[in-house]
């Protein structure tokens, strides 16, 4: 790479063309921090995932911009980064904020990608020229109204649903909407919202002929996933619990799961994402990519990072229109015939920012120089 000049920062605030529920709420508008990292005549865009609210992770857009603005821009300004995997180390004694630190690795990845004339999909060493993607499904006000969002979505011809339960939405939710399809790919996701007392409720999911069960139990807890995976014949696959190769390595030597969902912001970036892949290709254990409701920058990183091997499991990486009237790329994501989703083929991430749309969105801005 070469030298970082300037950064700016852009916290939005987006419209959700409907409200998603999860175990842990439910929102209308999506907070994200977008990252304008300048170099030498090139310049990078990133995309901080962290919320409003700490509901799936500790981080929020507030405490990933003080971190940004107080400890990772002053670190790296004026430093010259030759590779997008040298900023972990070169962050490492910055602890935690892994969306923070992913934001700005996005923004590196795309600038290199723009210097060296590749795309992020090369740079990672990803192939496929398009991935298999699915939708998720928030909690709807009953299991009816379930199976009719969920027929919406198989017709806009999504191959695999996952569906989010919590306690007291979950098997009649998944008999409803199993009733009705009973050959679609489908999956749970609990949001951490069980406990290992809850092995009961778990287990009643286990004769539906789920592809797994996501994050039934806490994130700091891999015990109780190891105890109830040896209760289910259901696939665990951990989310929230994995925030490292070391974690996953851990997961998979104590049982705690047979699946993994691989989320580059969780993780702190697409080189530790990348490095979990790595891991679980060589074990045969397969990965999926998960999503954040990102905006069009995050949602090319994610393909560029589905389209590794070892991805064998349907991304949450849905069409643009599933989350946004309105994006801050110019390029909207579509859904192919075959429910796969194209990775984008233009230097960088391939994707260019309404400049528009980003100002109509953006709360607060920073401009950051050496
Ligand atoms: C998951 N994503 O796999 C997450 C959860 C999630 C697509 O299901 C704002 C910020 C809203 C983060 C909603 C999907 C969110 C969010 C859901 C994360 O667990
Ligand atoms: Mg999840």
């Amino acid at each position: 790479m070469s030298l970082i000049e300037r950064i700016q920062l852009f916290h939005l605030r987006m419209p959700l063309v409907s409200p998603f529920e999860t175990s842990f709420g439910s929102i209308t508008t999506r907070d994200c921090i977008l990252l304008h990292v300048f170099s030498e005549g090139a310049s990078g865009w990133g995309e901080c995932v962290a919320d409003r609210d700490p509901g799936y992770a500790y981080e929020t857009s507030g405490t990933a911009w003080h971190i940004l603005e107080e400890f990772i821009l002053p670190s790296i300004i004026g430093k010259d980064i030759p590779n997008p995997v040298d900023l972990q180390l070169q962050l490492k004694s910055i602890r935690g904020h892994a969306m923070a630190k992913a934001g700005l690795e996005m923004a590196l990845w795309d600038l290199t990608g723009k210097q060296q004339e590749r795309s992020v999909q090369a740079l990672l060493g990803g192939k496929a020229a398009a991935v298999p993607v699915g939708v998720s499904v928030g909690i709807q006000a009953s299991p009816q109204a379930l199976v009719e969002t969920v027929d919406k979505y198989l017709q806009a011809g999504y191959q695999r649903i996952k569906i989010k339960i919590k306690p007291g939405r979950d098997v009649e939710d998944v008999r409803a909407v199993r009733a009705s399809f009973p050959q679609t790919l489908l999956q749970v996701d609990a949001n951490s919202a069980y406990t290992i007392s809850d092995t009961d409720a778990l287990q009643a999911l286990d004769g539906f002929g789920l592809l797994l069960i996501e994050q039934p139990l806490a994130e700091d807890d891999l015990w109780d996933h190891h105890r109830l995976q040896a209760m289910l014949n259901t696939p665990i696959c951990l989310d929230e619990s994995i925030l490292s190769a070391r974690h996953a390595r851990q997961a998979l030597e104590m049982g705690a799961c047979r699946i993994i969902n691989i989320k580059a912001g969780r993780v702190g970036g697409l080189s530790e994402a990348r490095a979990i892949h790595d891991l679980c290709a060589a074990e045969g254990v397969p990965v999926w990519c998960g999503g954040m409701l990102e905006t069009g920058v995050g949602r090319a990183a994610n393909l560029a990072l589905a389209s590794l091997p070892q991805f064998l499991l349907p991304g949450d990486i849905s069409a643009t229109d599933r989350y946004y009237a309105e994006d801050i790329t110019q390029e909207r994501f579509v859904l192919n015939q075959d429910s796969t989703i194209s990775v984008p083929q233009g230097h960088g991430l391939g994707v260019t920012i309404n400049t528009s749309a980003l100002k109509q969105y953006t709360l607060r801005e920073l401009d950051y120089r050496v």
